[in-house]
């Protein structure tokens, strides 16, 4: 079961557009997907959009759309955002399609047929924004405990699930599989959640009719977050191709925002074992980004889209700063000085510097040439074992996943061949003819150093990557190249051509208070 290698992203809703924070969740899929595709591995990486449910339906509503036609026009804004940041995902699931619909009535079908689901009366609080019910002593001054937000009684007749009957067993579950739910610390938030007692869940709505409705009942629709989680296994035929649901299921990462923990480290995987489903594999939660010291949110204006962002630095910018500045399990502010300064540092001076200055060399003394590599001297012994300690740390680094932590070690590697070309000092090897085999070794190492580089960035800046895999001299696209095989040390062919290219990351000017 689960041979293919399954990431998610949660499922966005289409009452917004999509921005940073969307984006951070998708980017960070998007590298593990990328990761295991080069290490070989079938993947399938799925995100998609959120459509039901009485916040969309508002929404749709404020604009005079209905809620399929206001659904239809935002979701190509997700679809679009995600190819411009050059984001990998094999599907994209809508919870308007008809497949999503099919698989969603089927599984809870079969939980009332278990005997897992029950009519009652609801009575309580109910926040539209986090599309959650909410006991009164949850509220903090008679607001949402979590966005702040007023909220609604609620008094009508729903379907409960059983979530109570569960609730041990996830504990169990949580407490027995240390990997299941990511970071530490936000594992013991979920254990004292559930240790605090776990009341039935309501999964139906009558009041408005902008969801699925029950098969056995109609009259109600599904609640939003029991058909939304449904998504990560109608997208892979759960219940319509056994072979392929089986082959893909369990993920091997579920990847959300830590105020959505909770549905999936509690309420998934009660549903998944009332189904008689295996669990994920692993739940990770990351932080939460501000902007510019402060919450991102429509009222204040300060929300901040992608694709600004890439106009100005480009895709791999975008994609390099999101990923080397935050801790994945930690929250994290996006300042536009922070961005300029890594930009301009590490990615105009670092690795942009290195491949012009290396690539010029190339062509000013070997006509454009990979030259021939010559016997190893303990320079390129040091930079060799470097990059082969490199491919088994990045592999550490990304099951984590700690993508700020990769990156840095990356840099390390790209800091050492910066080094080594100004201790070989290749423009006095150049005026001496005696040290031509000399010249020779230390060229054809640093773009050997730079292909090694190219290759364990491509899952982070894969446009990055293709670029100097080819001006190197590679003829073999970087598509079928494969970790750890493409990384040993040597596979540069000699006599193969360099291109000397435009400048990869163009320095940008600074203000005085920028540096
Ligand atoms: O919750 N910083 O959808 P949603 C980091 N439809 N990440 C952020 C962020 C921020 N400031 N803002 C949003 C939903 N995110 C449900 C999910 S899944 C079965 C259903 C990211 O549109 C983060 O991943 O509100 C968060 O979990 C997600 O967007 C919430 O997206």
């Amino acid at each position: 079961m689960g041979e293919v290698f399954y990431v998610t992203t949660p499922i966005y809703y289409v009452n917004d557009m999509p921005h940073i924070g969307t984006a951070y969740t998708t980017l960070a899929a998007d590298v593990l997907a990328r990761y295991h595709r080069l290490k070989g591995r079938e993947v399938f990486f799925l995100t998609g959009t959120d459509e039901h449910g009485q916040k969309v339906a508002q929404a749709a509503e404020e604009r005079g759309e209905s809620p399929q036609a206001w659904a239809d026009k935002m979701a190509p804004h997700f679809t679009g955002t995600w190819k411009l940041l050059n984001i990998s995902n094999d599907d994209f699931i809508r919870t308007t399609q008809e497949r999503h619909a099919l698989v969603a009535q089927l599984f809870i079908e079969k939980l009332k047929e278990s005997g897992d689901i029950y009519l009652d009366a609801y009575e309580g609080w109910y926040c539209i924004h986090d599309e959650s019910f909410l006991l009164s002593s949850q509220l903090v001054d008679g607001a949402c405990p979590d966005c702040g937000r007023p909220v609604d009684w609620v008094k009508e007749e729903n379907y409960f699930f059983r979530l109570s009957k569960y609730a041990g067993k996830v504990l169990r579950h949580i407490e027995e599989n240390p990997e299941f739910v990511q970071p530490e610390s936000r594992r013991n938030e979920v254990t004292s959640f559930i240790e605090l007692g776990l009341k039935d869940q309501s999964i139906s709505r009558t009041s408005f009719a902008w969801g699925i409705p029950l098969p056995f009942d109609p009259k109600h629709v599904m609640y939003v977050w029991f058909e939304a989680l449904l998504n990560y296994v109608s997208a892979i035929d759960y219940g319509a191709d056994p072979e392929r649901f089986e082959s893909i299921w369990p993920a091997d990462w579920h990847l959300v925002g830590k105020e959505i923990l909770r549905f999936h480290a509690v309420i998934w995987p009660a549903m998944l074992m009332a189904a008689g489903l295996p669990l994920p594999k692993r739940v990770f939660a990351h932080g939460w980004l501000t902007v510019e010291g402060e919450k991102m949110s429509k009222s204040l204006g300060n929300v901040v889209g992608p694709d600004e962002l890439v106009d100005e630095y480009g895709v791999d910018g975008y994609r390099y700063y999101f990923l080397r500045e935050f801790s994945f399990g930690s929250d994290g502010n996006f300042s536009r000085r922070t961005l300029l300064r890594r930009y301009n540092a590490e990615l105009a001076n670092d690795l942009g510097n290195l491949v012009s200055r290396v690539l010029t060399m190339v062509d000013r003394y070997r006509d454009g040439t990979v030259p021939e590599p010559g016997a190893p001297g303990e320079e390129e012994n040091v930079l060799r074992e470097k990059s082969s300690a490199l491919v088994d740390s990045l592999d550490r680094r990304l099951a984590a996943p700690a993508f700020n932590e990769a990156l840095a070690e990356i840099w390390e590697y790209i800091h050492a061949l910066n080094r080594y070309v100004d201790v070989s000092a290749p423009w006095s090897l150049a005026k001496d003819a005696s040290r031509g085999a000399d010249l020779d070794r230390v060229l054809y190492n640093c773009l050997e150093g730079l292909r090694i580089v190219s290759l364990l960035i491509s899952p982070f800046m894969p446009g990055t990557a293709a670029r100097i895999w080819e001006r190197v001299g590679m003829d073999e696209p970087l598509k079928g190249a494969r970790l750890p095989e493409s990384a040993a040390w040597g596979l540069l062919p000699a006599g193969s051509v360099t291109t000397r290219g435009e400048a990869l990351f163009p320095r940008k000017e600074t203000q005085p208070e920028d540096s």
